[in-house]
């Protein structure tokens, strides 16, 4: 039976595997970029990805750009007194050897000025700059409104008040 198990899982694992990309850029590997399909009418989008550097090598995401969006910001989730906000910050540090996840509730890449309406299936092109890496251009896909967030109002900027801050990416972004 633990054969038989391990086999299935192992099937059910292979897509997933084979769509996380991974980009490189000196010690920087970026994996597996996506964004939330934003409802019509929305102007801005939260685009997400994992940072990982080489043991020698850290570096510092310092600004990023994408062909779908206006501009692009590096913000973050902070808990203040019990409300979620957002802000955006300089740039996002990754130390040597460490990864970094960009998520919903945590940090992320807030798409403003949205040309059209991220959907789902579309491709989105990114590109990321390092202090020491330079620039690099990466692709991600358009995953399905709300996915992996609970509640949606992605894009608002503003916190909920009273709203209990949920654990592990209640929050949107
Ligand atoms: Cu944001």
């Amino acid at each position: 039976m633990k054969r038989i198990a391990g086999f299935v899982f192992g099937l059910l694992m292979l897509p997933v595997a084979a769509d996380a990309q991974e980009f490189k850029a000196g010690g920087i590997t970026v994996i597996a970029p996506w964004a939330r399909a934003t409802p019509g009418g929305a102007k801005v989008g939260g685009a997400y990805l994992e940072l990982k550097a080489s043991a020698a090598a850290g570096d510092r995401l310092v600004s990023a750009t994408s062909t779908a969006a206006g501009t692009v910001e590096i913000h973050e989730h902070i808990n203040e007194g019990g409300v979620m906000k957002m802000r955006r910050v300089d740039g996002l540090a990754v130390p040597g050897g460490a990864s970094v996840m960009l998520k919903p509730g945590g940090y992320h890449l807030m798409l403003m000025d949205l040309k059209q309406p991220l959907e789902q299936g579309d491709k989105l092109q990114l590109t990321l700059t390092f202090e020491k890496a330079g620039s690099v251009a990466v692709e991600g896909l358009v995953a399905p409104l709300g996915a992996m967030a609970a509640d949606d109002d992605a894009g608002q900027g503003a916190s909920r008040p009273g709203k209990p801050p949920a654990k592990g990416g209640g929050h949107k972004h």
